[in-house]
Protein backbone atom coordinates (compact mmCIF):
# COMPACT_ATOMS: atom_id res chain seq x y z
CA UNK A 1 0.00 0.00 0.00
CA UNK A 2 1.60 3.18 -1.19
CA UNK A 3 1.30 6.34 1.38
CA UNK A 4 2.92 9.70 0.84
CA UNK A 5 5.93 9.84 2.85
CA UNK A 6 4.42 12.43 4.99
CA UNK A 7 1.73 10.49 6.31
CA UNK A 8 3.68 7.31 6.75
CA UNK A 9 6.11 9.45 8.78
CA UNK A 10 3.14 10.74 10.80
CA UNK A 11 1.39 7.14 11.42
CA UNK A 12 4.98 6.03 12.73
CA UNK A 13 4.46 9.12 14.93
CA UNK A 14 1.19 8.40 15.93
CA UNK A 15 2.19 4.59 16.99
CA UNK A 16 5.74 6.28 18.62
CA UNK A 17 2.92 8.54 20.74
CA UNK A 18 1.11 5.91 21.94
CA UNK A 19 4.01 3.63 23.18
CA UNK A 20 4.94 6.69 25.02
CA UNK A 21 1.45 7.27 26.50
CA UNK A 22 1.37 3.18 27.68
CA UNK A 23 4.52 4.03 29.79
CA UNK A 24 2.41 6.65 31.67
CA UNK A 25 1.24 3.96 34.10
CA UNK A 26 -0.40 3.52 38.27
CA UNK A 27 1.40 0.19 37.63
CA UNK A 28 5.50 0.30 37.06
CA UNK A 29 5.90 -2.57 34.42
CA UNK A 30 2.48 -2.73 32.88
CA UNK A 31 -0.26 -0.34 31.63
CA UNK A 32 -2.85 0.80 33.35
CA UNK A 33 -4.57 4.57 33.74
CA UNK A 34 -7.90 4.68 35.90
CA UNK A 35 -10.06 7.77 36.42
CA UNK A 36 -8.43 11.21 37.35
CA UNK A 37 -5.45 9.54 38.74
CA UNK A 38 -1.72 10.53 38.75
CA UNK A 39 -1.00 8.63 35.91
CA UNK A 40 -3.94 10.39 34.09
CA UNK A 41 -2.70 13.69 34.91
CA UNK A 42 0.35 12.97 33.81
CA UNK A 43 -1.30 11.69 30.23
CA UNK A 44 -3.30 14.93 30.30
CA UNK A 45 -0.58 16.90 30.10
CA UNK A 46 1.30 15.46 27.67
CA UNK A 47 -1.41 14.85 24.77
CA UNK A 48 -2.70 18.48 25.78
CA UNK A 49 0.87 19.98 24.98
CA UNK A 50 0.90 18.03 21.69
CA UNK A 51 -2.91 19.53 21.09
CA UNK A 52 -1.41 23.10 21.92
CA UNK A 53 1.49 22.76 19.75
CA UNK A 54 -1.12 21.57 16.64
CA UNK A 55 -2.91 24.97 17.35
CA UNK A 56 -5.93 23.76 19.65
CA UNK A 57 -7.17 25.79 22.95
CA UNK A 58 -6.75 23.04 26.08
CA UNK A 59 -9.52 22.00 28.80
CA UNK A 60 -10.23 20.05 31.35
CA UNK A 61 -13.50 19.52 31.75
CA UNK A 62 -15.41 18.73 35.78
CA UNK A 63 -15.39 15.31 34.42
CA UNK A 64 -12.31 15.13 34.16
CA UNK A 65 -12.89 14.94 30.13
CA UNK A 66 -9.32 16.80 28.10
CA UNK A 67 -10.61 18.75 24.96
CA UNK A 68 -8.58 20.46 23.06
CA UNK A 69 -10.70 22.93 20.31
CA UNK A 70 -9.26 23.59 16.95
CA UNK A 71 -10.61 26.80 15.78
CA UNK A 72 -12.62 26.91 12.30
CA UNK A 73 -12.14 28.98 9.56
CA UNK A 74 -14.55 31.47 10.77
CA UNK A 75 -15.38 32.28 14.35
CA UNK A 76 -18.71 31.18 15.48
CA UNK A 77 -18.49 28.30 13.11
CA UNK A 78 -19.90 24.83 14.76
CA UNK A 79 -17.81 21.78 15.49
CA UNK A 80 -16.60 18.47 14.24
CA UNK A 81 -15.79 15.87 17.53
CA UNK A 82 -13.21 13.83 17.41
CA UNK A 83 -11.87 11.15 20.29
CA UNK A 84 -11.89 8.84 22.08
CA UNK A 85 -11.09 7.86 25.82
CA UNK A 86 -7.56 7.90 27.59
CA UNK A 87 -8.31 5.44 30.36
CA UNK A 88 -7.17 1.76 30.24
CA UNK A 89 -8.28 -1.55 31.50
CA UNK A 90 -5.35 -3.11 34.12
CA UNK A 91 -1.94 -4.61 32.17
CA UNK A 92 -3.90 -3.32 28.83
CA UNK A 93 -2.03 -2.20 25.48
CA UNK A 94 -1.26 0.61 24.18
CA UNK A 95 -3.82 1.41 21.38
CA UNK A 96 -7.43 0.95 23.16
CA UNK A 97 -8.71 4.50 23.07
CA UNK A 98 -5.37 6.01 23.00
CA UNK A 99 -5.37 5.91 19.57
CA UNK A 100 -7.98 7.50 18.81
CA UNK A 101 -7.11 9.95 20.62
CA UNK A 102 -3.81 10.52 19.27
CA UNK A 103 -4.96 9.98 15.56
CA UNK A 104 -7.01 12.85 15.98
CA UNK A 105 -4.67 15.14 17.10
CA UNK A 106 -2.59 14.22 14.32
CA UNK A 107 -4.99 14.97 11.56
CA UNK A 108 -5.30 18.42 13.46
CA UNK A 109 -1.75 18.52 13.01
CA UNK A 110 -1.74 17.40 9.82
CA UNK A 111 -4.23 20.57 8.92
CA UNK A 112 -0.89 22.78 9.31
CA UNK A 113 -2.90 25.68 10.15
CA UNK A 114 -5.49 24.85 7.63
CA UNK A 115 -8.79 25.78 8.59
CA UNK A 116 -12.07 24.14 7.34
CA UNK A 117 -15.69 25.69 7.23
CA UNK A 118 -16.32 23.67 10.66
CA UNK A 119 -14.41 23.74 13.94
CA UNK A 120 -12.62 20.43 15.22
CA UNK A 121 -12.97 19.58 19.09
CA UNK A 122 -10.31 16.66 20.02
CA UNK A 123 -11.72 14.69 23.48
CA UNK A 124 -9.70 12.54 25.26
CA UNK A 125 -12.62 10.78 27.37
CA UNK A 126 -11.78 10.60 31.35
CA UNK A 127 -13.04 6.76 31.86
CA UNK A 128 -14.67 4.50 29.51
CA UNK A 129 -13.15 1.29 30.74
CA UNK A 130 -15.36 1.39 33.99
CA UNK A 131 -12.29 -0.22 36.14
CA UNK A 132 -12.33 2.02 38.78
CA UNK A 133 -15.59 2.46 39.99
CA UNK A 134 -17.31 -0.76 38.29
CA UNK A 135 -19.80 1.31 35.96
CA UNK A 136 -18.20 2.60 32.41
CA UNK A 137 -18.40 6.05 30.08
CA UNK A 138 -18.20 8.30 33.36
CA UNK A 139 -16.27 11.14 30.52
CA UNK A 140 -19.03 10.21 27.95
CA UNK A 141 -22.20 10.54 29.79
CA UNK A 142 -21.27 14.35 31.48
CA UNK A 143 -20.85 15.07 28.15
CA UNK A 144 -24.49 13.94 27.38
CA UNK A 145 -26.20 15.32 31.05
CA UNK A 146 -26.20 11.66 31.92
CA UNK A 147 -23.87 11.71 34.62
CA UNK A 148 -26.14 11.46 37.47
CA UNK A 149 -25.87 11.44 41.34
CA UNK A 150 -26.03 7.60 41.69
CA UNK A 151 -23.00 7.66 39.51
CA UNK A 152 -21.59 10.23 41.18
CA UNK A 153 -21.91 8.73 44.36
CA UNK A 154 -20.31 5.21 43.51
CA UNK A 155 -17.64 4.12 45.47
CA UNK A 156 -13.85 2.83 44.44
CA UNK A 157 -12.45 -0.16 46.33
CA UNK A 158 -10.99 2.57 48.96
CA UNK A 159 -14.51 4.41 49.37
CA UNK A 160 -13.83 7.03 47.21
CA UNK A 161 -16.72 8.62 45.53
CA UNK A 162 -16.43 9.70 41.93
CA UNK A 163 -17.62 13.27 43.46
CA UNK A 164 -14.76 13.46 45.67
CA UNK A 165 -12.34 12.11 43.12
CA UNK A 166 -13.30 14.41 40.55
CA UNK A 167 -12.60 17.37 43.69
CA UNK A 168 -9.48 15.56 44.47
CA UNK A 169 -8.07 15.83 41.46
CA UNK A 170 -8.89 19.69 41.58
CA UNK A 171 -12.17 19.64 39.52
CA UNK A 172 -15.62 20.86 40.63
CA UNK A 173 -18.30 18.35 40.41
CA UNK A 174 -20.87 21.06 40.92
CA UNK A 175 -19.58 22.61 37.06
CA UNK A 176 -20.50 19.16 35.09
CA UNK A 177 -23.23 20.84 33.65
CA UNK A 178 -20.47 22.78 32.69
CA UNK A 179 -19.38 19.35 30.70
CA UNK A 180 -22.48 18.96 28.55
CA UNK A 181 -21.62 18.86 24.33
CA UNK A 182 -22.11 22.75 23.02
CA UNK A 183 -24.68 23.03 21.08
CA UNK A 184 -23.38 23.98 17.61
CA UNK A 185 -21.55 20.00 18.10
CA UNK A 186 -22.45 18.73 14.61
CA UNK A 187 -21.29 14.92 15.21
CA UNK A 188 -18.63 13.11 16.84
CA UNK A 189 -16.47 10.28 14.73
CA UNK A 190 -14.15 7.99 16.39
CA UNK A 191 -11.54 5.84 15.33
CA UNK A 192 -10.85 2.69 17.35
CA UNK A 193 -9.12 -0.82 17.00
CA UNK A 194 -11.32 -3.39 15.72
CA UNK A 195 -10.26 -5.50 19.02
CA UNK A 196 -11.47 -8.31 17.57
CA UNK A 197 -10.43 -11.02 14.62
CA UNK A 198 -13.11 -10.08 11.87
CA UNK A 199 -10.83 -7.13 9.68
CA UNK A 200 -7.56 -9.54 9.92
CA UNK A 201 -9.60 -12.39 8.95
CA UNK A 202 -11.24 -10.71 5.59
CA UNK A 203 -7.45 -8.81 5.06
CA UNK A 204 -8.78 -5.42 5.54
CA UNK A 205 -7.34 -2.57 7.00
CA UNK A 206 -9.94 -0.29 7.82
CA UNK A 207 -13.39 -1.11 8.97
CA UNK A 208 -17.00 1.14 9.47
CA UNK A 209 -18.81 0.36 12.65
CA UNK A 210 -22.71 0.18 11.75
CA UNK A 211 -24.03 -0.49 15.30
CA UNK A 212 -22.38 -1.56 19.00
CA UNK A 213 -23.50 -3.94 20.88
CA UNK A 214 -25.55 -3.44 23.94
CA UNK A 215 -24.03 -4.32 27.25
CA UNK A 216 -25.24 -5.11 30.89
CA UNK A 217 -22.64 -5.22 33.42
CA UNK A 218 -23.62 -6.21 37.17
CA UNK A 219 -22.25 -7.11 40.63
CA UNK A 220 -23.73 -10.92 42.21
CA UNK A 221 -22.49 -11.21 45.80
CA UNK A 222 -22.85 -14.93 46.81
CA UNK A 223 -23.44 -14.84 50.86
CA UNK A 224 -22.46 -18.60 52.50
CA UNK A 225 -20.95 -19.19 55.69
CA UNK A 226 -17.25 -18.53 56.33
CA UNK A 227 -16.17 -21.99 58.17
CA UNK A 228 -12.99 -24.20 59.71
CA UNK A 229 -11.51 -25.73 56.21
CA UNK A 230 -10.71 -28.44 57.82
CA UNK A 231 -13.28 -29.87 60.22
CA UNK A 232 -15.92 -28.51 58.51
CA UNK A 233 -17.71 -31.57 56.90
CA UNK A 234 -18.48 -30.81 53.32
CA UNK A 235 -22.05 -31.96 53.89
CA UNK A 236 -22.79 -29.05 56.20
CA UNK A 237 -21.16 -26.31 54.08
CA UNK A 238 -22.44 -23.02 52.86
CA UNK A 239 -19.50 -22.53 50.50
CA UNK A 240 -19.90 -19.32 48.43
CA UNK A 241 -16.49 -20.04 46.78
CA UNK A 242 -18.32 -23.16 45.15
CA UNK A 243 -21.33 -21.55 44.56
CA UNK A 244 -19.80 -18.70 42.53
CA UNK A 245 -17.79 -21.80 40.80
CA UNK A 246 -20.93 -23.08 39.47
CA UNK A 247 -22.63 -20.35 38.66
CA UNK A 248 -19.36 -19.03 36.49
CA UNK A 249 -19.80 -22.46 34.39
CA UNK A 250 -23.47 -21.76 33.95
CA UNK A 251 -22.80 -18.53 32.64
CA UNK A 252 -20.86 -19.84 30.61
CA UNK A 253 -22.87 -22.65 29.12
CA UNK A 254 -26.05 -19.96 28.83
CA UNK A 255 -23.72 -17.58 26.47
CA UNK A 256 -22.76 -20.64 24.14
CA UNK A 257 -26.20 -21.14 23.05
CA UNK A 258 -27.28 -17.98 21.09
CA UNK A 259 -24.76 -16.82 18.37
CA UNK A 260 -23.53 -13.56 19.09
CA UNK A 261 -23.98 -13.49 22.50
CA UNK A 262 -21.37 -13.10 25.34
CA UNK A 263 -21.47 -13.35 28.89
CA UNK A 264 -18.16 -12.93 31.48
CA UNK A 265 -17.35 -12.85 34.93
CA UNK A 266 -14.19 -11.38 34.84
CA UNK A 267 -13.56 -10.20 38.60
CA UNK A 268 -14.07 -12.43 41.55
CA UNK A 269 -12.99 -11.56 45.07
CA UNK A 270 -13.43 -14.10 48.29
CA UNK A 271 -13.63 -13.31 51.69
CA UNK A 272 -11.97 -13.78 53.92
CA UNK A 273 -9.52 -15.01 51.01
CA UNK A 274 -7.41 -17.29 53.54
CA UNK A 275 -6.81 -20.98 52.14
CA UNK A 276 -7.99 -22.51 54.82
CA UNK A 277 -10.63 -21.02 55.09
CA UNK A 278 -14.25 -21.54 53.49
CA UNK A 279 -15.50 -18.54 51.61
CA UNK A 280 -18.25 -17.00 53.66
CA UNK A 281 -19.14 -14.53 50.50
CA UNK A 282 -17.66 -14.28 46.84
CA UNK A 283 -18.50 -11.27 44.87
CA UNK A 284 -18.95 -11.74 40.67
CA UNK A 285 -18.63 -8.83 37.85
CA UNK A 286 -20.89 -10.10 34.67
CA UNK A 287 -20.90 -8.62 31.33
CA UNK A 288 -23.56 -9.33 29.08
CA UNK A 289 -23.16 -8.63 25.59
CA UNK A 290 -25.65 -8.55 22.16
CA UNK A 291 -26.92 -6.66 19.53
CA UNK A 292 -30.30 -7.25 20.09
CA UNK A 293 -31.16 -5.73 23.32
CA UNK A 294 -34.44 -7.85 24.69
CA UNK A 295 -31.90 -11.03 24.08
CA UNK A 296 -29.18 -9.63 26.19
CA UNK A 297 -31.73 -8.03 29.05
CA UNK A 298 -33.42 -11.69 28.65
CA UNK A 299 -30.19 -13.57 29.25
CA UNK A 300 -28.73 -11.44 32.18
CA UNK A 301 -32.40 -12.13 34.06
CA UNK A 302 -32.47 -15.61 33.61
CA UNK A 303 -28.95 -15.41 34.67
CA UNK A 304 -30.17 -13.93 37.78
CA UNK A 305 -32.43 -16.51 38.29
CA UNK A 306 -29.66 -19.50 37.95
CA UNK A 307 -27.60 -17.40 40.58
CA UNK A 308 -30.92 -17.88 42.80
CA UNK A 309 -31.36 -21.29 42.27
CA UNK A 310 -27.68 -22.31 42.74
CA UNK A 311 -27.73 -19.99 46.27
CA UNK A 312 -30.81 -21.61 47.46
CA UNK A 313 -30.17 -25.49 47.16
CA UNK A 314 -26.63 -24.93 48.54
CA UNK A 315 -28.24 -22.93 51.95
CA UNK A 316 -26.94 -19.27 50.53
CA UNK A 317 -28.15 -15.88 49.10
CA UNK A 318 -27.23 -13.79 46.56
CA UNK A 319 -27.15 -9.93 46.07
CA UNK A 320 -27.25 -8.63 42.76
CA UNK A 321 -26.73 -5.12 41.56
CA UNK A 322 -27.03 -4.17 37.96
CA UNK A 323 -24.39 -1.54 37.17
CA UNK A 324 -24.95 -0.66 33.69
CA UNK A 325 -28.20 -1.56 31.20
CA UNK A 326 -26.36 0.11 27.68
CA UNK A 327 -28.55 -0.37 24.61
CA UNK A 328 -27.12 -1.25 21.67
CA UNK A 329 -27.22 2.01 19.02
CA UNK A 330 -26.65 2.12 15.19
CA UNK A 331 -24.26 4.44 13.97
CA UNK A 332 -25.16 7.56 11.52
CA UNK A 333 -25.88 6.52 7.79
CA UNK A 334 -24.87 9.80 6.38
CA UNK A 335 -21.93 9.44 8.29
CA UNK A 336 -20.94 5.71 7.11
CA UNK A 337 -21.34 6.33 3.88
CA UNK A 338 -18.71 9.57 4.54
CA UNK A 339 -16.56 7.32 5.75
CA UNK A 340 -16.86 4.58 3.06
CA UNK A 341 -16.32 7.06 -0.10
CA UNK A 342 -13.30 8.57 1.97
CA UNK A 343 -11.70 4.91 2.15
CA UNK A 344 -12.61 4.25 -1.41
CA UNK A 345 -10.77 7.45 -2.53
CA UNK A 346 -8.07 6.93 -0.24
CA UNK A 347 -7.69 3.29 -2.37
CA UNK A 348 -9.19 1.19 0.63
CA UNK A 349 -11.46 -1.93 0.38
CA UNK A 350 -13.49 -1.37 3.36
CA UNK A 351 -16.18 -3.92 5.89
CA UNK A 352 -19.15 -2.80 7.81
CA UNK A 353 -19.51 -4.25 11.02
CA UNK A 354 -21.00 -4.43 14.31
CA UNK A 355 -19.06 -3.87 17.20
CA UNK A 356 -19.11 -6.05 20.31
CA UNK A 357 -16.51 -3.90 22.37
CA UNK A 358 -18.26 -1.17 23.92
CA UNK A 359 -17.23 2.91 22.88
CA UNK A 360 -18.01 6.45 23.98
CA UNK A 361 -19.04 6.38 20.70
CA UNK A 362 -22.58 4.22 21.94
CA UNK A 363 -22.78 7.12 24.72
CA UNK A 364 -22.60 9.92 22.37
CA UNK A 365 -24.57 8.64 19.74
CA UNK A 366 -27.73 9.07 21.74
CA UNK A 367 -27.66 12.87 21.28
CA UNK A 368 -25.60 13.73 18.27
CA UNK A 369 -24.88 11.53 14.86
CA UNK A 370 -21.77 9.63 15.17
CA UNK A 371 -19.88 7.37 13.54
CA UNK A 372 -16.47 4.93 14.25
CA UNK A 373 -13.45 4.03 11.91
CA UNK A 374 -12.15 0.59 13.28
CA UNK A 375 -8.51 -0.49 12.83
CA UNK A 376 -7.26 -4.22 11.69
CA UNK A 377 -6.32 -5.31 15.26
CA UNK A 378 -3.21 -7.92 14.49
CA UNK A 379 -4.23 -11.52 15.98
CA UNK A 380 -7.48 -9.70 17.16
CA UNK A 381 -5.92 -9.81 20.40
CA UNK A 382 -6.52 -6.66 22.74
CA UNK A 383 -7.18 -5.75 26.40
CA UNK A 384 -3.71 -7.04 26.96
CA UNK A 385 -0.21 -5.77 26.54
CA UNK A 386 0.42 -7.38 23.12
CA UNK A 387 -2.09 -5.61 21.38
CA UNK A 388 -0.60 -3.92 18.34
CA UNK A 389 -1.71 -1.81 14.93
CA UNK A 390 0.07 -1.76 11.61
CA UNK A 391 1.95 1.90 10.55
CA UNK A 392 0.57 0.66 7.23
CA UNK A 393 -3.38 0.85 8.33
CA UNK A 394 -2.69 3.90 10.55
CA UNK A 395 -1.51 5.48 7.60
CA UNK A 396 -4.44 4.73 6.03
CA UNK A 397 -6.74 5.65 8.39
CA UNK A 398 -5.15 9.05 8.42
CA UNK A 399 -5.41 9.09 4.85
CA UNK A 400 -9.00 8.29 5.34
CA UNK A 401 -9.93 10.53 7.91
CA UNK A 402 -8.43 13.56 5.87
CA UNK A 403 -10.26 12.67 2.97
CA UNK A 404 -13.19 12.32 5.52
CA UNK A 405 -12.47 16.42 6.48
CA UNK A 406 -11.98 17.96 3.39
CA UNK A 407 -15.35 15.65 1.93
CA UNK A 408 -17.35 17.01 4.87
CA UNK A 409 -16.21 20.67 4.30
CA UNK A 410 -17.70 19.95 0.68
CA UNK A 411 -21.00 18.19 1.76
CA UNK A 412 -24.14 19.99 0.91
CA UNK A 413 -25.41 17.37 3.66
CA UNK A 414 -22.93 18.79 6.51
CA UNK A 415 -23.79 22.37 5.21
CA UNK A 416 -27.32 21.95 5.74
CA UNK A 417 -26.38 20.03 9.24
CA UNK A 418 -23.83 23.68 9.82
CA UNK A 419 -26.62 25.97 9.24
CA UNK A 420 -28.77 24.09 11.75
CA UNK A 421 -26.42 23.72 14.64
O1 LIG B 1 -15.31 -3.29 27.45
C1 LIG B 1 -15.35 -2.79 26.34
O2 LIG B 1 -16.09 -3.22 25.50
C2 LIG B 1 -14.48 -1.63 25.98
O3 LIG B 1 -13.20 -2.06 25.68
N1 LIG B 1 -14.49 -0.69 27.03
MN1 LIG C 1 -11.38 -1.27 26.28
MN1 LIG D 1 -11.90 1.31 23.95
Amino acid sequence: MEHSAAIADRAEKVIARCKRLASITETPGSTCRTFLSIAMRECYRVVGDWMEAAGASVSIDAAGNLRGLYPAADTGAPRLLLGSHLDTVPDAGAYDGVLGVVLAVSLVETLEDRKLPFAIEVIGFSEEEGVRFGAPFIGSRALTGKLDDELLNRTDAKGVSVRTAIENFGLKPADISQAALSNDSLAYLEFHIEQGPVLESLRIPLGIVEGIAGQTRGEFTFLGRANHAGTTPMTLRHDAMAAAAEWILEVERVAKMEKGLVATVGRIAATPNAANVIAGQVQLSLDVRHSSNSLRIRTADFLAVQAEEIAHRRGLTVQRKTLLNQPAVSMDPFLMGQIEQAAVNAGCAVHRMVSGAGHDAMIVAGTIPTAMIFLRTPGGVSHHPSESVSVDDVAKAMECGMLLLTQLGGSAEFQKRMVRA
